[in-house]
């Protein structure tokens, strides 16, 4: 017997996912702004100046976070996470990790954001369960199609503009890239690169649904302004 009330196409997210602006904490570029070291010295990451940007970063009223680490060491993501995954829960935000199902599992992340070298959609998804986020970066029209049909909860796109945030980005898709997506693929899009405040309106006109951003605000001389800005400005546009 059919159901009487079968599942919409679009049935409610299994995780609510906010629109709006998607934050990067990633300490390689806190790093250099908010604590150049000295010439000589090892390349410490300051993680305790991360951290505290999570709270001025909610009380602003960003809602979603990433933590990117580039790191070999597990334990040192592990670490990091931990403390910026408690202080985005206790705040009401949703936390996501970059690259490793593990360290998202371990701190009780509310998902996982994977590239398209990480961990296959599916094998990620066995692992994280059906209700947590799944992100997928793509770069191009047919592997925002594939996240689509393989499950994913969102996808990251981009870059939009140029970036030098990231090693060896992909081609720069541009704001004609991510209509072309909008247009085919219905999850929400997270448009990241190079994305400023000024880019933000065409952005969002363009279909993104949240606007992801690493250096404009690590390594803006005010982070805590930046913020503000940004999220005032998708507000206005939304
Ligand atoms: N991923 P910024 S671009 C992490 O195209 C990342 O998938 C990208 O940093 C992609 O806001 C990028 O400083 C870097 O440009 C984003």
């Amino acid at each position: 017997m059919r159901p009487l009330h079968p599942p919409a196409p679009d049935a409610p997210r299994r995780v609510p996912f906010p629109a709006g602006l998607y934050l990067i904490l990633d300490p390689a570029v806190a790093g250099f702004r908010l604590h150049p070291p000295a010439p000589d010295a090892p390349r410490r990451v300051p993680f305790p100046a991360l951290v505290e940007l999570v709270k001025p970063a909610l009380a602003t009223g960003v809602r979603l976070f990433q933590l990117r680490m580039k790191t070999p060491h597990a334990g040192e993501f592990y670490d990091l996470a931990a403390q910026v995954c408690a202080l985005v829960r206790a705040g009401g935000g949703t936390f996501i990790v970059n690259d490793r199902v593990d360290v998202a599992q371990a701190v009780g992340a509310d998902g996982v954001h994977l590239g398209q070298e990480d961990l296959p959609l599916a094998d990620a998804r066995k692992i994280m369960g059906p209700d947590k986020l799944i992100g997928i970066s793509t770069h191009n029209l047919k592997q925002a199609v594939e996240a689509e049909g393989g499950g994913a909860d969102y996808i990251g796109f981009g870059p939009i503009f140029p970036t030098s945030t990231k090693e060896h980005p992909d081609p720069v898709v541009g704001l004609a890239g991510l209509r072309e997506v909008r247009a085919k693929v219905r999850l929400p899009i997270v448009a990241i690169g190079g994305i400023t405040t000024k880019d933000v309106r065409e952005v969002v006109a363009a279909g993104a649904h949240c606007v992801a951003v690493i250096s404009a605000v690590l390594a803006a001389p005010d982070p805590g302004k930046a913020m503000a800005e940004l999220v005032k400005e998708i507000e206005d546009t939304v």
